[in-house]
């Protein structure tokens, strides 16, 4: 029987306050308005930024459904979705691509005027939810909330993808592999021979670490305070791994004495001050660039020496590395399909949606690079 039309009722994981556990509830989520599309979610990435909401650091409206890096099927199209129908595979998109405003209408740039991160109302772009539990309304995450079976997202930010491909794999081309891949290759636009430092080797760093090997970087120094993240990062072509705790001077000062005169590209993707920081240093004056990928708590600012940027540093950001997400997403998924980078090294935990506390607790442990939960 179709749900076209209809609520359905379907389980998710509702964070109902900070610091809390998630509760595996019944929600119902309505049917999708004009220019929206409801999609079954078959399966969504744990990335930090949704822990992020957990502990207060990115501030968010409460209750809420969280996730924002998964794949599913279109279940029902809204009024006037001409781009995709019932059956088609996509990945909703936290950052839209709505095409009319000027960040679309530039060739430069990613962050469309419609996306939710700055504002954080927590809502569609009409201004209402589509959630439900218990009688109270839940709030959307960034556009996309994809811990539960069912969601609604407007049709700018969905991307159709290959109808042949994993779901259970390239949901991780929704946020933590795109993040980090395109800061390397799109942002940075990281040249053949340089040298690069990647602070940070969660999934987005890794796949940083990804990107400036496909970008033909002839070193790539991999930094993280958990020595059990450097297999992986050598795996995936760092070619050195260092962490700062076994030196007693700054980082910046270590990775300059190692280059001679500091990296080409520096790429902070842990989202803490000192790094941030470290990472500008690190970059060799004149022509190093240093791109910065991790966020630090909502309101809070960091304060830096000029000099280091005066003295011919570049230092950039990028968000979702910098593609122009409905466009991008369904290329890198045929890029993925057509196996010219492997993701699916950085999954290292499949759960059911039921166990997404434990999938919480493995990331917060550094045990875990990517759970993928699925439903
Ligand atoms: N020095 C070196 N490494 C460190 C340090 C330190 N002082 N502290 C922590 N680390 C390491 C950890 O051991 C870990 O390996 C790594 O840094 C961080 O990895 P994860 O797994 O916690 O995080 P990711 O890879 O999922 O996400 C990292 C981001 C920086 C993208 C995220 O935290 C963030 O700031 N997101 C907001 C910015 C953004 O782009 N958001 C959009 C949606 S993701
Ligand atoms: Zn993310």
């Amino acid at each position: 029987m179709s749900t076209a039309g209809k609520v359905i009722k379907c389980k998710a994981a509702v964070l109902w306050e900070a610091n809390k556990p998630f509760s595996i509830e019944e929600v119902e989520v309505a049917p999708p308005k004009a220019h929206e599309v409801r999609i079954k979610i078959v399966a969504t990435g744990i990335c930090r930024s949704d822990d992020h909401v957990i502990t207060g650091a990115l501030v968010m409206p409460f209750p809420i459904i969280l996730g924002h890096e998964a794949a599913g099927i279109v279940e029902s199209v809204g009024q006037g979705v001409t781009s995709m129908k019932p059956g088609d595979k996509v990945i909703p998109l936290f950052v839209p691509q709505c095409g009319e405003c000027s960040s679309c209408l530039s060739t430069k740039g990613n962050l469309c005027s419609k996306n939710d991160i700055g504002s954080a109302a927590g809502l569609m772009p009409d201004g209402t939810t589509r959630f439900t539990c218990k009688g109270k309304a839940i709030h959307h995450f960034i556009g996309t909330s994809t811990f539960t079976e069912y969601t609604v997202v407007h049709e700018s930010a969905v991307a159709k993808i290959d109808s042949a491909a994993p779901l259970e794999k390239v949901c991780l081309i929704g946020c933590g592999f795109s993040t980090g891949y395109g800061a390397a290759v799109q942002t940075a636009k990281v040249k053949p021979g340089s040298t690069c430092a990647v602070f940070g080797l969660g999934g987005v760093g890794l796949s940083v670490v990804m990107g400036c090997k496909a970008a033909g970087a002839s070193h790539i120094i991999a930094i993280d305070i958990n020595k059990d993240k450097f297999a992986k990062a050598k795996e995936l072509g760092a070619t050195h791994c260092i962490n700062p705790h076994d030196f007693t001077k700054p980082i910046q000062e270590v990775l300059t004495e190692m280059t001679g005169h500091g990296v080409d590209y520096s790429f902070e993707v842990i989202g803490r001050a000192d790094t941030m920081t470290a990472a500008l240093a690190s970059c060799n004056m004149n022509t190093g660039v240093c791109v910065m990928v991790g966020e630090l708590a909502s309101g809070s600012a960091i304060s830096i020496d000029p000099m280091l940027v005066l003295s011919g540093r570049t230092w950039k950001g990028t968000l979702l590395g910098g593609w122009k997400m409905r466009d991008s997403i369904p290329k890198l998924v045929s890029s993925y399909m057509e196996k010219k980078f492997n993701s699916d090294v950085l999954i290292t935990h499949t759960l059911p949606i039921t166990k997404v506390n434990e999938g919480f607790e493995l990331l917060r442990a550094g045990k875990s690079i990517r759970t993928v939960l699925l439903f």
